[in-house]
């Protein structure tokens, strides 16, 4: 029997990490096998991609070279990690997906949804997740939090809050396409309340 693939996707510091550790956990507890995975990484060479993509050096990167960088990594990780892992009957969560390149370069750097869709469908061989939690936040909330992590910001999160504004709507309008696995999470509630949510989706994706 496959398993399943869940995906988070957000702003940066709109809660993802911290809701990918309390659903690990929970079902780690319930026994189910669990592939814990991110993009960009999840692979030797996706992490040397990450690498690249996301050091400040690089900041007169190409729009398209960096679109291409993602779906490179996102080709490997596909490949070697996530649909073997699906195919053994295992729950994959990935910290972000295609849908974070159609709202990042998509939108908000203006390559075109319908495009960046296109191309990440020829990238993850077809793969699409079963259930993806966007976790909506308002971009200074976010800001706030990500000061408090004392972190110093890769190349991406040094982009102005007008970029992160596109890539909210983009997100929004990348659900609209994908209603029937989108789930939209407030991403201002409580951590424990975010995680309720979550596992009620969730379980009613195992049950299906
Ligand atoms: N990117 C792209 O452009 N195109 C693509 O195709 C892909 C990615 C795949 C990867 O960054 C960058 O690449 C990312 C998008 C881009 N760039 N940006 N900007 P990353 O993987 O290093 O990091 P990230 O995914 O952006 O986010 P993050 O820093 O890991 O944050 P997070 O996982 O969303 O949040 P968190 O770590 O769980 O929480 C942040 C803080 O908030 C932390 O102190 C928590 O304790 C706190 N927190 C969490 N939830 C709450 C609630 N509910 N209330 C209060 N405080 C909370």
């Amino acid at each position: 029997m496959n398993g399943f693939f869940i995906t988070f996707e957000g702003i940066d510091g709109s809660g993802k990490t911290t809701q990918i550790k309390l659903l690990d956990k929970y079902l780690s507890d319930r026994g189910f096998e669990i592939v814990l995975t991110r993009e960009p990484g999840g692979t030797a060479l996706g992490d040397e991609i990450r690498d690249i993509l996301l050091n400040p050096k690089n900041k007169g990167m190409s729009s398209r070279a960096e679109t291409l960088l993602f779906e490179a990594s996102r080709a490997q990780l596909v490949e070697k990690v996530i649909r073997p892992a699906i195919e053994k009957g295992k729950i994959v969560i990935c910290d972000r997906f295609f849908d974070s390149t159609i709202a990042y370069q998509g939108a908000a750097r203006g390559l075109g949804v319908k495009e960046i869709l296109d191309l990440s469908l020829w990238a993850s061989a077809g793969l699409v997740p079963d259930l993806t939690f966007l976790i909506a936040i308002n971009v200074e909330i976010c800001e706030q939090r990500m000061k408090t992590q004392q972190k110093k910001p890769d190349r991406i999160e040094n982009e102005k809050n007008e970029f992160k504004e596109k890539i909210s709507r983009g997100y929004l309008d990348v659900a609209e396409i994908f209603k029937e696995r989108f789930e939209i999470i407030d991403g201002h509630m409580k951590i424990e309340d975010i995680f309720f949510t979550i596992k009620q989706k969730v379980e009613a994706l195992l049950n299906r």
